[in-house]
């Protein structure tokens, strides 16, 4: 279903961050470049590598597979690589298959003349990811701290941790997070309806535009965001959504070792109570 003259159109040379036009060419659908070679290679590694600790614990069952990090005692050193070593690589790996793709993505925006705005909303899905897996874990002193890469071990991983801090649901950061998540939900499923609502008129009957869009909602709760509006809105919820999981991440045991309920104190000593 490609549009061969549009793509003809784009598919121009340059734009590339590293390596010129050496990596400058696609496979079918999919733009190289730099990030394409080195992306793939630790694609590769740290998939085989997942696959490789499956086949020496024996466990070929895909909800049980888990690559854990290394025991607390270990701290920030090398461990073995049965001891979570394995785990070190793969966390290697997956941090620089995440930011080649976001490269990747930086040199075809360059390619297309457009803003770099959804790698900059990867970036903080990758932040995220970065949180729980290096910056968190090195402030509390070990890998040990963060979580294992299979299916059930690591809901495992945020069940324990949570309950660590007595009831997560009382860290302010994660109802912010929470928050954010519900309300990007909400403005996707207003939006995609709206535009759905607007784009497929009956038989025989043409197209709406932007217009109708902006009065329904006029008539209906008295202002509309408009159609660039809800895109930054979207986007800005979507960001918050990430970092502010980032942030009642990074929190608890760095700087809140307490029951997160303990937390409200201030609130409950309040004078006016
Ligand atoms: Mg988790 C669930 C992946 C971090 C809490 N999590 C899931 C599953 C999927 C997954 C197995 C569905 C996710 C989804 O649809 O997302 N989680 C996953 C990954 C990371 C991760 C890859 C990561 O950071 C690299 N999860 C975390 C951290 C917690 C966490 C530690 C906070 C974010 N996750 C939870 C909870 C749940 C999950 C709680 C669930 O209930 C749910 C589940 O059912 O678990 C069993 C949205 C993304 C998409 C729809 C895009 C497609 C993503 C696909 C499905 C990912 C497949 C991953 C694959 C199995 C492993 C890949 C490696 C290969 C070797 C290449
Ligand atoms: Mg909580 C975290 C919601 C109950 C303990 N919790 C989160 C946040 C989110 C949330 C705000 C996870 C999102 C996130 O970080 O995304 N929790 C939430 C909700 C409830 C809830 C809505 C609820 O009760 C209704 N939480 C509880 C209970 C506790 C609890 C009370 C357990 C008992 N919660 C915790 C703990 C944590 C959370 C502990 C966290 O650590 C987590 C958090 O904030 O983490 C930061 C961020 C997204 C990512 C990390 C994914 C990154 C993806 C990467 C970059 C790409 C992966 C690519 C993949 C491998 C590719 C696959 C290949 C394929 C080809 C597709
Ligand atoms: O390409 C994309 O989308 C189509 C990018 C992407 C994005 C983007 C992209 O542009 C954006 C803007 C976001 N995600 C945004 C967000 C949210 C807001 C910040 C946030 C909620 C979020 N993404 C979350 C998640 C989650 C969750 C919640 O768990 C997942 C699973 C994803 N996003 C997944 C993805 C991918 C579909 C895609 C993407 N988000 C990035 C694809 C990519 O990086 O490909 C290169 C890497 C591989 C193909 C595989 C790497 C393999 C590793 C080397 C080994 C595996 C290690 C891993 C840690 C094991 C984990 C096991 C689990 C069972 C725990």
């Amino acid at each position: 279903m490609a549009l061969l003259s549009f793509e003809r159109k784009y598919r121009v040379p340059g734009g590339t961050l590293i390596g010129g036009d050496l990596f400058d060419f696609w496979v079918g659908p999919f733009f190289v470049g730099f990030f394409g070679v080195v992306g793939t290679f630790f694609i590769g590694l740290g998939t085989i590598l997942i696959f490789y600790t499956a086949a020496i614990q024996g466990v070929w069952n895909p909800w049980l597979i888990s690559v854990n990090p290394p025991p607390i005692s270990y701290g920030l050193g090398a461990a073995p690589l049965q001891m979570g070593g394995l785990w070190q690589i793969i966390t290697i790996c997956a941090h620089g298959a995440f930011i080649c793709w976001a490269l990747r993505e930086v040199e075809i925006c360059r390619k297309l003349g457009i803003s770099y705005h959804v790698p900059v909303a990867f970036g903080f899905a990758i932040l995220a990811y970065f949180t729980l897996q290096v910056i968190r874990p090195v402030l509390m002193g070990a890998w040990g701290h963060a979580f294992p890469y299979g299916i059930w071990s690591h809901l495992d991983w945020v069940s324990y941790t949570g309950y660590l801090y007595g009831n997560f649901h009382y860290n302010p950061a994660h109802m912010v997070a929470v928050t954010f998540f519900f309300t990007t939900c909400l403005a996707l499923a207003l939006h995609g309806s709206l535009i759905l609502s607007a784009s497929n008129p009956e038989k025989g009957k043409v197209m709406r535009n932007p217009e109708h869009e902006d009065t329904f909602f006029r008539d209906f709760i008295g202002y509309s965001i408009g159609p660039l509006g809800i895109h930054r809105l979207g986007t800005l919820l979507a960001i918050n959504a990430g970092l502010w999981s980032a942030i009642c991440i990074v929190i608890s045991g760095t700087i809140w070792f307490d029951q997160w309920v303990a937390w409200w104190d201030w609130y409950l000593n309040l004078p006016w109570w």
